[in-house]
């Protein structure tokens, strides 16, 4: 059989933590043939806690869980890893400054990036999901100079899912029957879901654009806000079912024909500034995730994009301005 895998996890003990460890112990995260080991990273005051969840999953008797670790020292729990998923940050507190919440994100995840140069794995793959996530992310790369760039991603899988269920329910078809949706730009309230290229059973999708302007777009744009005001907490199961997804599909491919999302460093297609980690169509083979090339956009999707890498580009300046990177 195959040697363990190496999964660390930070934000262990927080709330997606909590619905991402047992996916990934009960073999989703990489196949139902891929033995994994837990290495969980907490903050001090949260590793009693982690504790607590590794306990629980000792009790799922996981026939692929090979072990499980627990640190509160980066440096420790990125060493010898293959695949990191990097869930704990800094949330915004009330009268916080976007400024504020880039630099206190900025001294997680600097030292975790520096962490993973130092000692993670040659075949690392990194994922940020913790907010902001693409700045996160690029904060991280930045600080990891040996580690190629193209191995930092952040997540706007949970964007995508939400798209393909909002296009699903309007247009009566499966999930599965939805091909080449794209979520484009930031993982925030500027992200542009596009379905210019979108196909259900080889035929383009029809939909007015009042509905996609008025309803589509602002529906997946805010649907984190939706979930807050309706469980009175942030989305987590499906936080990390989306988690699940990305690494899964990074791992193991993308169907023939259609494509996925993520945020990946920008090579400068479509007019996304190099550098920048920007969410793009992509597909997924021999574990790597590579841009759709040469697609057409339309003036409106032009507009939309511009707007949300705008976004980017400002946070990218400003952490450029704090030193972060
Ligand atoms: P929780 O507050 O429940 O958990 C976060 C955990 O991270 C806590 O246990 C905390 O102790 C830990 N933590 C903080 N600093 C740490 C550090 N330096 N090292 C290790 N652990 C640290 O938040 P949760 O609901 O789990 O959300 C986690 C993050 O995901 C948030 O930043 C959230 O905004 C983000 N999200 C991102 C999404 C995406 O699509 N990219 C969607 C869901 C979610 O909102």
């Amino acid at each position: 059989t195959q040697a363990p895998v190496n999964v660390t996890v930070t934000g262990a003990a927080g709330q997606i933590g909590y619905a991402l460890l047992f996916r990934i112990a009960s073999g989703q995260l990489l196949g139902q043939d891929v033995p994994v080991k837990l290495r969980l990273l907490e903050i001090p005051q949260a590793v009693k806690a982690a504790e607590g969840t590794a306990m629980e999953l000792d009790d799922g008797a996981f026939p692929l869980l090979a072990g499980i670790d627990i640190f509160d020292d980066p440096k420790q729990a990125f060493e010898g890893t293959n695949i990191a998923l990097l869930v704990g940050a800094r949330p915004r507190s009330k009268g916080m400054e976007r400024g504020d919440l880039l630099e206190a994100n900025g001294g997680i995840f600097k030292p975790q990036g520096e962490a993973i140069n130092a000692g993670a794995a040659s075949d690392i793959k990194v994922l940020v999901v913790g907010n902001p996530a693409n700045t996160n992310a690029l904060i991280a790369q930045s600080h990891a100079p040996d580690v190629p760039a193209d191995r930092f991603t952040a997540m706007t899988r949970l964007d995508h899912n939400r798209a393909l269920a909002q296009l699903s329910k309007k247009l009566g078809v499966s999930v599965t029957e939805i091909k080449k949706l794209a979520i484009w730009g930031n993982h925030s309230a500027t992200q542009y879901p596009s379905v210019q290229h979108a196909e259900v059973a080889g035929q383009s999708v029809d939909v007015d654009q009042a509905w996609l302007e008025s309803d589509f777009i602002p529906t997946v744009a805010k649907r984190g806000a939706a979930i807050i005001e309706a469980r009175g907490l942030s989305s987590a199961a499906s936080a990390a079912s989306a988690a699940i997804d990305h690494v899964y599909t990074w791992v193991n491919g993308t169907a023939d024909g259609d494509w996925t999302s993520a945020a990946v460093v920008s090579d400068g297609s479509y007019g996304v500034p190099e550098g920048i980690i920007s969410s793009f169509p992509v597909t997924a083979a021999g574990g790597e995730y590579k841009i759709v090339q040469g697609l057409e956009i339309d003036e409106f999707s032009r507009a939309r994009i511009d707007a949300s890498v705008a976004e980017l580009v400002e946070e990218r300046d400003t952490v450029q301005k704090l030193g972060l990177i």
